[in-house]
């Protein structure tokens, strides 16, 4: 009976969102191509001070007071996937998903950040949840970190501090060794732009630290040499027996020059290098992207200082960090307006430092999120971007997502979630983009960073009001499940 009335419930679904949509793209997904969905340890896990688990960046900031989050919102209880991991692959397991992205707390492995001691039990917990996937034929995507330092070794001054960089490969090869008989899909590192800009630039988000301009270069330098080394520590070391795949998660919107003017054009091609280059040209090409290197070394120059801003690689470290990359994963949620401008602003800071202008018109389609506008187009227009721009890069989009209060009746993130997926069929039919698998973000509602609770992006709602943190799937749940048996966007498909 329930079965009948998912049935008719999809098809209500599928046949209205067909009608208003009337140009999803038709052709079926590839057979090899993957679904999943996405979390983050310190966003879902909670149990923030149990099983030996070490204080990190996210727990020190959350515990502030005043608290700088919403609401006074901390993850220490979260949806409590720490007590309630099978419930969570129950609910993969119902979706279909082909994989679960999540991701590894440092701290829960190693308490202070230093591979002297390794928490048993909480590493006990990654086995434990693997096992639990892998019995449910749910393949395990991991991210090595996804923003949750140890507080230890921010203490010494985290991403900024190169003595960082050994202290991650360490911790990675606890991983590989520990975990990688049955984890084959690895990520470094997620949105290291977030960690270095918002972490320690623009202080919005953990640490907190405000040093545009200088503390956000010295973070990704450490952080691109870190990645380097754990590529190369796993594809000299564990490969061979392992046989798995390692990439690293880089973010960015699209940015759409506002004009057909050559200069807005150039404009929007240096926020895209500013953004998503500042990463993936040294992991491709073994160097920053040329326009960074001669716009922070003039602004420097200008500014005082006896060197460049921005580091410089050794041409050692060039050969070490270039082609280190199995695949490209990609994180994209929305898109920006980008124009040049003949007065650039003088002080010290990445968006600074680009010299050009980037915003988001009022009246495009709004979200829970401010930063979150659905522009479908920018999916295609991005990742044919990037087949042109990194010699055609295998890419995995690693999360993509739509925010709002919370409601069981979330046709906005279907409707959301319909035109991205069509934007990026398109991009594979029309444009050969290489794609091999779509993550939506998010398995259910979690702690949304300095947001804390008040924007919700999950497929499944959660009870944060109950000691028991109940599940419930949304509408946009039962849309995804039928996405992945159909593989199909619209009614009917062809092959
Ligand atoms: C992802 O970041 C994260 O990986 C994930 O943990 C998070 O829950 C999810 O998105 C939803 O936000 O303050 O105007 O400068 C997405 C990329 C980049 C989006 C930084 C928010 C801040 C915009 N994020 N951005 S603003």
């Amino acid at each position: 009976m329930r079965s009948v009335i998912h049935f008719v419930f999809f098809f209500i679904i599928v046949f209205n969102e067909a009608q208003v949509n009337g140009t999803l793209n038709n052709k079926r997904f590839p057979d090899d191509f993957k679904f999943g969905v996405a979390t983050a340890s310190y966003q879902v896990e909670g149990a923030w001070n149990e099983d030996g688990k070490g204080e990190n960046v996210w727990d020190q900031v959350t515990h502030r007071v005043p608290s700088p989050i919403v609401n006074n919102d901390t993850g220490d209880v979260a949806c409590d996937s720490y007590h309630k991991y099978k419930e969570d692959v129950a609910m993969l397991k119902d979706l279909g998903v082909d994989f679960y992205r999540f991701s590894i707390s440092w701290s829960r492995i190693l308490p202070t950040g230093f591979a002297n001691e390794i928490n048993e039990a909480g590493l006990q917990y990654y086995k434990n949840l693997v096992k639990e996937l892998r019995a449910n034929g749910i393949e395990p995507l991991v991210t090595i970190f996804h923003w949750d330092q140890p507080q230890p070794l921010e203490d010494l001054g985290g991403w900024t501090n190169d003595i960082i960089i050994d202290q991650f490969v360490d911790y990675a090869r606890i991983l590989f060794r520990e975990l990688g008989n049955e984890v084959k899909y690895w990520l470094t590192f997620n949105e290291p732009k977030q960690t270095c800009n918002q972490g320690y630039g623009t202080a919005q988000k953990a640490p907190l630290i405000t040093s545009p301009g200088m503390g956000e270069y010295l973070c990704t330098h450490n952080l691109l040499r870190a990645h380097a080394k754990a590529w190369r520590l796993y594809d000299e070391e564990f490969r061979q027996e392992q046989q798995g795949t390692i990439g690293i998660t880089i973010d960015t919107p699209w940015f759409e020059p506002f004009s057909n003017s050559t200069a807005d054009i150039e404009a929007a091609e240096t926020k895209l290098q500013f953004t998503f280059g500042w990463y993936t040209n040294p992991i491709v090409y073994g160097d920053y992207p040329s326009v960074m290197q001669t716009n922070i070394a003039r602004r420097s120059a200008q500014q005082g200082f006896k060197e460049s801003r921005l580091p410089q690689f050794t041409e050692e470290e060039k050969a070490y960090i270039k082609g280190t990359y199995d695949f490209l994963g990609v994180n994209v949620y929305t898109t920006f307006l980008v124009s040049s401008t003949d007065e650039p602003d003088p002080s010290m800071g990445l968006d600074e430092d680009s010299e050009v202008l980037d915003w988001q018109p009022d009246d495009w389609e709004s979200t829970a999120s401010s930063w979150l506008k659905v522009v479908p187009w920018g999916m295609r227009k991005l990742v044919t971007w990037i087949k042109n721009t990194y010699d055609n890069p295998k890419i995995m989009i690693t999360e993509n997502g739509y925010s709002d209060n919370g409601t069981l009746e979330d046709d906005g993130r279907i409707s959301y979630y319909e035109r991205y997926l069509s934007s990026l069929r398109d991009a594979m039919e029309l444009d050969g983009v290489d794609v091999i698998a779509y993550t939506a973000w998010s398995l259910m509602d979690n702690f949304e960073w300095m947001q804390g609770y008040s924007e919700k992006f999950g497929l499944y709602h959660v009870d944060f009001n109950s000691p028991n943190r109940e599940r419930t799937a949304k509408k946009s749940a039962l849309w995804y499940k039928n996405l992945l048996e159909t593989r199909c966007l619209v009614e009917e498909c062809v092959d």
